[in-house]
């Protein structure tokens, strides 16, 4: 796996990955799309990670789509190439893993940059963290999955309000909104970030992996579906190893000591 725009790191069941374009805010060029997509295909392979963080070096999260690059390139790829093969298969791959992804938002998250912070399951935002729908500004539709993901979280109005005015919107209206689960100072994004993924990455993994499985699922399925899903699911969860010791652990009152299956 290259990291030659991105890092990688290991360390106590959790991988980090952190964007790493600075000069450009962490733009998505080519190479940084595919190398995020092959790092959260290495963190779904690996067993001992059990929990993924995603966030930004430098002073923002992500800038969105590299202008330069795209206009560069725009004469030799169509739009909804460059989405299908790029940004597509990177936020499928973050849908698709079985492990709670917090995005660590350090700076602004524009355009496709918000996109992939909402593709993560939980954010936690730093205090001087923004939000924004930059696509407007240059005369395009939000993509990147925000038109499914961000009336989900905050409702029609405010998501259309983002889209076609592009303002920025403060860490803490996110978090009033609905968007993201915690805003912190600046200093304690990264620590608060780790506290949350060692402490995910020591939990019931396998069930915190059914779980996205069965919300997720959930949006696109009537009720009486999701209740024969969510059955059929929970009996996978209910011959885990986690649920023997869970149980055990309760009745013994003794902390449990779950290992992921
Ligand atoms: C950048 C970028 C950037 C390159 C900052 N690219 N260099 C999908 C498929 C197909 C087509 C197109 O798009 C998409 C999806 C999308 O993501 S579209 C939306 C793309 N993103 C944007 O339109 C956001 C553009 N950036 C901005 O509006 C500002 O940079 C923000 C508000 C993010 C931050 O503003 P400032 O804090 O004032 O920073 P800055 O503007 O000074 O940027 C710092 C540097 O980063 C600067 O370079 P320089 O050499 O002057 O220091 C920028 O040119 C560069 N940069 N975003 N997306």
């Amino acid at each position: 796996m290259s990291t030659d725009t991105i890092r990688f790191e290991v360390d106590n069941g959790v991988a980090t990955i952190t964007l790493n374009r600075v000069a450009t805010l962490n733009a998505f060029n080519d190479l940084m799309i595919q190398e995020t997509i092959d790092a959260f295909k290495q963190a779904g392979r690996d067993d001992s990670v059990r929990a993924v963080i995603l966030t930004g070096a430098g002073r923002g999260f992500s800038s969105g789509q590299d202008l330069a690059e795209f206009r560069d390139h725009k004469k030799d790829v169509s739009v909804s190439g460059h989405l299908r093969g790029g940004y597509h298969k990177l936020i499928q791959q973050m849908l698709k893993i079985e492990k709670p992804i917090i995005g660590a938002i350090n700076g602004v998250a524009a355009g496709a940059g918000l996109g992939i912070a909402l593709a993560c399951d939980l954010r936690i935002a730093a205090q001087s963290a923004v939000f924004m729908l930059a696509f407007s500004k240059i005369g395009l539709i939000p993509d990147a999955g925000i038109n499914w993901l961000l009336p989900r979280m905050i409702g029609y109005p405010r998501a259309y309000q983002m889209a076609i005015t592009a303002d920025k919107v403060k860490a803490q209206s996110a978090l009033a909104w609905g968007m993201i689960n915690e805003v912190v100072a600046d200093e304690a994004l990264a620590e608060t970030a780790q506290s949350w993924g060692r402490r995910f990455a020591s939990g019931p993994t396998l069930a915190f992996g059914l779980t996205k499985r069965a919300m997720l699922r959930a949006f696109e399925q009537d009720f009486e579906t999701a209740l024969e899903y969510e059955a059929n699911i929970q009996e996978i969860a209910a011959r885990s190893h986690d649920n023997v010791e869970g149980i055990a652990a309760f009745l013994e009152k003794r902390p449990p000591t779950f290992t992921g299956r």
